[in-house]
Order: C-alpha cells, then structure tokens, then sequence
C-alpha cells in the first residue's frame, strides 16, 4: 500500500514537473532552448558568423527579450521535421519556432499546444521549367519528393486522390535529401509550403530554371509551439507574439517604442507598453516584457520585411499575412 502511494506521489511529482514551470525553468537556466529548421533561407538559417537569423528566429528572440532581458539568451536546436513535435512533447525544447502547421492531431493528439500564427501560408509545387508543366492538376504520373513527418505528405495524398491523379512520393527523412533528390532529377516535383518553395528555390544552382506552380492545395497557418498543460508558458509564448502584430496596428516601432512608451497619450498603447495597467502580473512578468520584445526585434511588420520583404533576396508578397486593416489575416488579440 505504501508503496503504491509512493508510486503513485511519485507520478503526480513527475507529471507536474514535466508539465509546469517552464517559465521558472527558462529563467534559472538563463537560456531559452528553442527547436528551429536545420537550415531555411529567411526563417531560420545561420548567418556568415554562425548566429541564427530568421523570421522565426526573431520570434523566439522576442520571448527571450521579454522573459530573460536579453534576445540573445537563445539556444537553438536545428530539427528535422519528424523531430519537430515530439521535442516539444518532450521538453527537449521550451519552445519551437519552425515552420511547423498547426492541425488539429498535432494540437489535441501530440503533447503540444499551438500559440499565435505567425505565418498563414500553403502548400505548393516546384517544377523544373524544362518539363513544361504549367499547372499541379496535370502532374498525373509525376513522381515528387517530400520530407517525412510533414503535413505535406497527407495533403500531397489527398491531393491526388481529390482530383483522382497518380502520384509517386519519394519520401525523405529531411528536407536537404529531399531537396537533393529534386535537384539531381530523381522526382519531377518537390513539394512544401509555398514560403518553403520561394526560400529553397534560391539555393538551387539556377534557380531560374524551376517555377513554382499556381496552386495552392492546402492551409498551412505556421505558429510556434510549446509543451501541452504549461499555460502560462502558452500564454506569455501567445501573448509576446500578438504583441507584435498589436505593435504593428498601433504604429509602435523598433526606433520608437521608448518615446512612444515615454510620449503616447493613448490609453492602448500606454497599457501595451507598461505604462498603465499591470498586463505583466498577467504572465508572472514586469511591466516592460513587450516593450523589451519590440526593441529586440521590432513589430510584426518590421519583421516580415526584414525576412522576407521587397529589399530581401525572396521577396515574398505579404498577401494574406497583412494586417487585418489591409485586408490580410493578421489580427491581433486585444492587449487589457
Ligand atoms: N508546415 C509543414 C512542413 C514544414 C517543414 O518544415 N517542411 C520541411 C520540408 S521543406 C522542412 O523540414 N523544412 C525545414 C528544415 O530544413 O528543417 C509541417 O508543419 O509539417
């Protein structure tokens, strides 16, 4: 009897350590571990002296600035994407911030909890422009490469089977095999999300020699991830990032956060930036976490453009990822 109450202590102790915390953790260990791609132009990619830099790396910077004072108190950890959820599940990782689809097996099967979408995009087809295929309905036939534990997968199944085409996947273990795969002519397409294929096709050999194609067969919103049961972990990693969509709609800058903190007289921005209100007891914070993740980082919108905007190598459209005020999807959640 002891002993199982022992046993029984000792599963409640674990669960709650496994579970709870990581905020504590994060900041006893002064680092937060962050799950990233192994290498996407834009998103996550390692620059000439070794430092991550990146739209999602500028994500997990936010929440270092915000929880740790200091953007730099990073640790990222390159995952492959059939390592990508089970990193998280398993606390290997506080947080990961790569291209990862919220569905709904992932967020209600898989040990994780989704946060804020940072990114609405879709999945597509590459095609080398010698082929002569202007469109995905007529790939009948066609073999593609793919990366395992993806979403890709299923929707490249689905997507055959909708429109009643043979398909061969060649399946990958990691996105540089598939994509060496494609570029060596093993598969006739490569397939991912459409922001992936734009960011990929740059680092072929001539990239003017492949097309992306028009379709787009399925939604992928890309949001960071965090351990499932830890909510306020959930909710500072939630907040920080709506935070900087909030930041965008309010006009707050990178370059004027701290007059605008010191100067606004409007109520909004005076309560998003500390100086009113106490939204930081809200997340077991102080009063300055987004002003510290805005002046790390700058808002969504200084983000996007940094990455991926007209100045950038890709010069991804911002399209639906523009805020709401636009006509896009980017909304943020009220700051009271
Ligand atoms: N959004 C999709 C796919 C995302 C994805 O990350 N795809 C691959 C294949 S291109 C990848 O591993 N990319 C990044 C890497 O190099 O680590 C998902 O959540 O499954």
């Amino acid at each position: 009897m002891k002993k199982l109450l022992l046993i029984g202590l000792s599963i409640v102790l674990t669960v709650s350590t496994a579970w709870s915390g990581t905020l504590e953790n994060v900041q006893k260990k002064d680092v937060l571990t962050c799950g990233i791609s192994e290498g996407v132009p834009g998103f996550s990619i390692p620059d000439s002296t070794g430092q991550w830099v990146g739209f999602d790396v500028d994500m997990a910077r936010a929440v270092a600035a915000s929880v740790l004072s200091d953007p730099k108190k990073v640790k990222f950890v390159p995952l492959a994407s059939k390592q990508k959820i089970i990193a998280v599940s398993s606390g290997q990782v506080d947080l990961t911030s790569r291209t990862t689809t919220w569905t709904m097996k992932r967020d209600a099967k898989q040990g994780v909890d989704f946060t804020k979408i940072v990114f609405y995009d879709g999945q597509g087809f590459m095609i080398s422009k010698a082929l002569g295929v202007d469109s995905a309905a007529k790939i009948d036939g066609a073999t593609v490469c793919v990366t395992a534990g993806t979403t890709s997968e299923l929707n490249l199944a689905d997507f055959a089977r909708a429109n009643d085409i043979n398909i061969e996947a060649l399946v990958f273990d990691g996105k540089k095999e598939a994509l060496s795969a494609y570029s060596t002519g093993r598969c006739d397409c490569f397939t991912t999300d459409l922001s992936q294929l734009a960011s990929l096709r740059t680092t072929l050999a001539n990239p003017q020699d492949h097309k992306i194609m028009p379709e787009v067969i399925s939604k992928e919103p890309l949001a960071p991830l965090v351990r499932h049961g830890d909510n306020q972990w959930k909710d500072i990693v939630t907040w920080v990032i709506n935070g900087l969509i909030a930041a965008e709609e309010s006009g707050i800058t990178q370059a004027n956060v701290l007059e605008m903190k010191g100067k606004s007289k409007n109520p909004v921005i005076q309560r998003m930036l500390g100086k009113s209100g106490d939204t930081g007891s809200y997340l077991g914070l102080d009063q300055d976490w987004l002003v510290r993740a805005i002046q790390a980082v700058g808002n969504y919108g200084e983000i996007y453009d940094r990455h991926f905007g007209p100045e950038t190598k890709l010069n991804i459209p911002r399209g639906v990822n523009k805020l709401w005020t636009q006509g896009g999807l980017q909304y943020a959640l009220p700051i009271r």
